[in-house]
């Protein structure tokens, strides 16, 4: 976190290790940070988007989707990573508060997608994981960014992390039934639906090479 960000939520921070409160005031207004940040993001990104399709007649991002964290999913993450529930934590260490997903159509778009946002003077760069390239264990692909967004507050600028997720339609099918019977699932999945799911998605690989091979 930066200085400035840190000296702003003192403000409404009186003890930096203050527990976690979720139904608490502050933790409304720490949200208002996170909420106005994917806001502003959000508007370059759409921005960006429609200049492609009307000045280039191209559909560079097919959607964009926002939301902040439930704060049950917070806590639930605070727990997973053993971390002790405070505010400083939780501003600190967890980096998806604020998230956004932006949606192409090709596999070459996300990469495109991703040095457009790197070249923004406005956006710093935190943390890049590429499971483009490097898919995960379970078969996950997307392109993960922690950038940090300014906020023009009327005292001060502060700066906001939110994380990116980029990644292709097809993968984003893949992902979202995944994370619904797999990822986010009390009970877990059997061994051999793990493993068809990780040959789904190595054939959605396959799909998106195949569409950039089309389109070349
Ligand atoms: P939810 O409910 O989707 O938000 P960091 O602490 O930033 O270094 P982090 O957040 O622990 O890293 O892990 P990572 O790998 O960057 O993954 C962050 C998010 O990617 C997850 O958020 C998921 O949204 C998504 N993700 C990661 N792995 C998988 C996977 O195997 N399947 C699916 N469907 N999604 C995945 P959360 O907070 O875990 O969950």
């Amino acid at each position: 976190m930066r200085e400035n960000e840190l000296m702003i939520m003192e403000n409404f921070l009186e003890n930096k290790d203050e527990k976690l409160d979720i139904e608490d005031e502050l933790y409304k207004k720490l949200m208002f940070f996170y909420k106005s940040a994917l806001k502003q993001l959000n508007v370059q990104l759409d921005i960006i988007k429609d200049e492609f399709k009307t000045i280039y007649n191209y559909d560079l991002i097919d959607h964009i989707e926002t939301r902040i964290k439930e704060p049950k999913s917070i806590l639930k993450k605070m727990e997973k990573k053993k971390y002790s529930k405070t505010y400083v934590n939780l501003i600190e260490k967890i980096n998806d508060v604020a998230g956004m997903r932006i949606i192409c159509t090709l596999k070459d778009d996300i990469f495109f997608i991703r040095d457009l946002i790197k070249n923004m003077p406005n956006i710093h760069i935190v943390k890049e994981k590429d499971y483009v390239t490097n898919p995960k264990q379970s078969g996950y692909a997307s392109y993960h960014m922690i950038v940090e967004v300014p906020l023009y507050l009327t005292q001060k600028t502060i700066y906001v992390k939110c994380e990116i997720q980029i990644r292709t339609l097809a993968m984003d099918f893949w992902a979202s039934f995944e994370h619904k019977v797999k990822y986010k699932s009390e009970k877990g999945v059997s061994k051999k639906m793990s493993k068809e799911l990780v040959s789904y998605a190595k054939m959605i690989n396959r799909f998106d090479n195949k569409m950039i091979e089309l389109k070349n």
